[in-house]
């Protein structure tokens, strides 16, 4: 069985109704939503406005998430590594304008070393990243604290991850990656309740591979600890429904509703408001009290 909590300290998140992850991406190009937090197009210089990063958040808050996941680096298909410096440039202040704005778990979407202490030190509940925590030094500047990770499964780097991508059996071998992953983490004093797994759509993987880990999200199961999934207005549902980026709601929750009946228990999307729906529904179909 899936674990139904994380552990961030002495505080358990429970997570026995599947949770909403908002997503903040302070970036220029994030593949759906890059660039909208910028506080004057055309300048030339990417700087985010602290008021639209709230303004943003705080509606995806008022929507039902329950956590908002703040990343300053892209990692869309194709995307350059970003400066360390322009990292915690573009992250920290966001962060610590949420945290002292609003009552909410706050996520950070980060592989690098310096992030990850500086979002801790700011207050961050949740390290996620995509990298799961391979870079060196990631493991030390998080064993020392008491966040939760979620590990995250990609195959190569945002940059070239998408060519001549193969794999014999991608639910075992994504699977085998994160167990990897979750042993060197356990070995390094990590304990097992701060951590959750994401099979990691689109990160070097074809549309048909997503969908086969979609299909049997489920074996995820047997790792025993939640499971957090990321399909928000990504590219397979695109390959899957000829839809652009802004047209893929409809099919993106679609998707979840297969993740959620195979035991997801965090839901990181950009369309906070459709997802509760979506968690409702699936709630009133195990036999949850319908009370509106
Ligand atoms: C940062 N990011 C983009 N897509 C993601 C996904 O599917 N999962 C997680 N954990 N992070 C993601």
């Amino acid at each position: 069985m899936t674990k139904t909590s994380i552990a961030v300290g002495a505080r358990r998140i429970d997570l026995s109704t599947p949770a909403v992850m908002g997503i903040l991406n302070v970036t220029p190009d994030s593949f759906s939503d890059g660039g909208q937090l910028q506080t004057e197009k055309g300048s030339g210089v990417f700087r985010v406005s602290l008021d639209k990063a709230l303004r943003h958040a705080e509606q995806m808050i008022a929507a039902g998430a329950q956590f908002i996941d703040v990343g300053g680096e892209s990692t869309r298909p194709g995307a350059p590594e970003v400066s360390e410096q322009e990292e915690l440039d573009r992250v920290l202040p966001v962060l610590e304008a949420l945290q002292s704005e609003f009552d909410i778990a706050v996520s950070v979407d980060t592989s690098t070393p310096r992030v990850i202490s500086a979002a801790i030190a700011a207050g961050a509940v949740l390290i996620n990243d995509v990298r799961a925590l391979s870079r060196p030094g990631a493991i030390a500047a998080i064993s020392e604290s008491d966040v939760a990770i979620c590990l995250m499964h990609m195959r190569g780097q945002p940059k070239t991850m998408q060519r001549d991508v193969q794999y014999a059996d991608v639910v075992n071998e994504v699977k085998s990656y994160l167990q990897e992953r979750i042993a060197i983490c356990e070995n390094a004093g990590i304990a097992r309740e701060r951590l959750l797994v994401d099979p990691g759509f689109g990160f070097g993987k074809t549309p048909e591979h997503n969908f086969q880990l979609l299909a049997q999200l489920q074996a995820f199961q047997s790792l025993q600890l939640p499971i957090l999934i990321g399909v928000s207005r990504k590219s397979m549902l695109g390959a899957a429904t000829g839809r652009d980026v802004d047209q893929r709601l409809a099919a993106g929750i679609a998707a979840t509703m297969v993740a959620l009946m195979q035991g997801a228990s965090i839901i990181r999307t950009h369309d906070v408001a459709a997802t509760i729906d979506a968690i409702n529904v699936y709630r009133a179909v195990l036999g949850a009290p319908i009370t509106r």
